[in-house]
C-alpha cells in the first residue's frame, strides 16, 4: 500500500471512529525531532505551533527523554496516598526558579486552573470573610482557561458554552486590558482576578503596557488575589520565565502547564504564596496522577533544560528579531502583527485557514486561531536560519 493511501486510510479511521471535536490539518505525523515533525509519507515539516506552547523544548529533547526513560524504569506512579522522592525535588526546583512559596501539582492546565479557583474561593471564605457560596472571581472577555464545565461557564466564546449548561455561578466578566473596568467590578465578595498576561486563544492579544501592574495594584488595594494563567505564556514562551515579568508584578498565584512537561508528559501546577495554597487541608483536593514521580522527573529535566540551554534568552532574542522581520510584511490582508518573544500572531482581515494550508504544503505547520489570526509559536530551540526560512515562505505568501 502506498504511503499516500496509508495517510488517507488513517484519516478515514480517525474520522470514522473519533469524535469530531477538532478540525485538524490533514497531516498524519509519525515522528518528531527538535523543531521537525515527519508525516507517514516521510515529508518533513517545521512545527510552528509547538502543541500550543507545550513543546517549548522541541520534540524528543534528549535530556528530557533520558529523564523519562530512566524514571519509567524505576517508579511511575504511587498516588499521593504515599510519598515519592521526585515530588520534593520538583517542588524545590520550581520554587527556587519561580520564587513561589508553595506548589500544588496537577496534570492538565484546566485541572490547575480549577485548583486555583478552589484555592481562591476557600481563601475568600477563610481569610477575607466572604459569606459561604458568595465568592466572586473576575475574569476577562475572550479568556481561555480550559474546557471543563466550570471553566467554560466563564468563557465568552459561544461555541465553548453552547449546549453545555447549566453553568457554574460566581464569575464576573470584564473587558481585557481595561484596569478601571476591573476596579469597577470588584465587590466585597470578590476573592480573585484570573487573567492571561497575553491572551493566546483570543489571537495573541497583548494588553496595553502597564495593564498587569495596574491590575496588580488594584488587586492589592482591594484584598483580591491576582491569579495569572501562564499555561501558554509561561516557561520562556514570551522571552521571560513568566510573561507577567514583563511588568513589575508579583501575582498571588501563577498557573503553569503545557511546557512544564517538556513535551513528553502532562504535568501542571499552581505556584503560590503560602497564604493561598495553605488553605488546603488533607482530603480537600487531589488527583490520582497529580505529582506522580514520572511527571515530576520529566518536569525537573524540562526546567533544567529551560535554564541551562538558555531557552528564555533565545525566545527574547530570536523572537525580537523575528517580530522585527515580520513587521516588514506589507500584504494588504495583514491587519496587525502582535506578540512577545516567540509567541506571535499575524492578524489578517480575511480567514487564514488557506494561508495555513499553503504553509503546510511548503513544509511549515501552524494553526489559525479565531479564523483570522495565524499563530506562530515555534519551539524555543529553533535556529535563526530556520526562522529565516519561515520568513521567506511567509514573504512568498504575503
Ligand atoms: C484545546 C486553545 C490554546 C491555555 C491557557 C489553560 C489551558 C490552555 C492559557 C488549558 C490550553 C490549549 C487547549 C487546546 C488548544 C489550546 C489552546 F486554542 F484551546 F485555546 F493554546 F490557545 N490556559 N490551551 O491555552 O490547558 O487543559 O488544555 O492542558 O482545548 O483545543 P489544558
Amino acid at each position: 500500500m502506498s504511503a499516500e493511501t496509508l495517510s488517507s486510510q488513517l484519516i478515514g479511521l480517525e474520522e470514522e471512529l473519533g469524535a469530531h471535536n477538532y478540525h485538524p490539518l490533514d497531516t498524519v505525523l509519525e515522528r518528531g525531532e527538535g523543531v521537525w515533525v515527519f508525516d507517514v509519507e516521510g515529508k518533513r515539516y517545521l512545527d510552528c505551533l509547538s502543541a500550543y506552547s507545550a513543546l517549548n523544548h522541541g520534540h524528543l529533547h534528549p535530556r528530557i527523554i533520558k529523564a523519562l526513560r530512566e524514571q519509567s524504569e524505576k517508579l511511575t506512579l504511587t498516588s499521593r496516598a504515599f510519598r515519592n522522592d521526585k515530588l520534593s525535588a520538583f517542588y524545590q526546583k520550581i520554587c527556587a526558579l519561580s520564587g513561589a512559596e508553595m506548589v500544588l501539582p496537577m496534570n492538565t492546565g484546566a485541572e490547575a486552573v480549577e485548583t486555583a479557583i478552589k484555592a481562591a474561593r476557600k481563601w475568600g471564605y477563610l481569610k477575607k470573610g466572604i459569606s459561604e457560596n458568595k465568592a466572586e472571581i473576575i475574569v476577562c472577555e475572550n479568556n481561555f482557561h480550559g474546557r471543563t464545565t466550570s471553566i467554560i461557564s466563564f468563557s465568552t466564546e459561544e461555541q465553548y458554552r453552547k449546549h453545555f449548561g447549566p453553568f457554574t455561578p460566581g464569575f464576573v466578566t470584564v473587558p481585557y486590558g481595561n484596569a478601571q473596568a476591573l476596579e469597577d467590578a470588584i465587590t466585597p465578595d470578590t476573592c480573585a482576578f484570573l487573567v492571561e498576561p497575553i491572551q493566546g486563544e483570543a489571537g495573541v492579544v497583548v494588553p496595553p503596557a502597564g495593564y498587569l501592574a495596574d491590575v496588580a495594584d488594584i488587586c492589592s488595594r482591594n484584598n483580591v488575589l491576582l491569579l495569572v494563567d501562564e499555561i501558554q505564556t509561561g516557561l520562556g514562551r514570551t522571552g521571560k520565565l513568566f510573561a507577567y515579568e514583563h511588568e513589575e508584578v508579583r501575582p498571588d498565584a501563577v498557573i503553569v502547564g503545557k511546557a512544564l512537561g517538556g513535551g513528553v508528559f502532562p504535568i501542571s501546577a499552581v505556584l503560590a504564596k503560602k497564604e493561598v495554597l495553605g488553605v488546603f487541608q488533607p482530603g480537600d483536593h487531589g488527583s490520582t496522577f497529580g505529582g506522580n514521580p514520572l511527571a515530576c522527573a520529566v518536569a525537573c529535566a524540562a526546567l533544567d533544560v529551560l535554564v541551562e540551554e538558555k531557552l528564555i534568552e533565545r525566545s527574547a532574542e530570536l523572537g525580537g528579531w523575528f517580530f522585527e522581520q515580520l513587521s516588514g510584511l506589507t500584504h494588504e490582508s495583514i491587519r496587525e502583527i502582535r506578540g512577545k518573544g516567540l509567541m506571535i500572531g499575524i492578524e489578517c482581515t480575511v480567514p487564514v485557514r488557506g494561508f495555513c494550508e499553503s504553509l503546510q504544503s511548503r513544509g511549515i505547520l501552524c494553526k489559525e486561531t479565531h479564523s483570522t489570526v495565524i499563530r506562530l509559536t515555534p519551539p524555543l530551540i529553533i535556529e535563526k536560519e530556520q526562522l529565516s526560512w519561515v520568513l521567506k515562505e511567509l514573504g512568498d505568501l504575503f
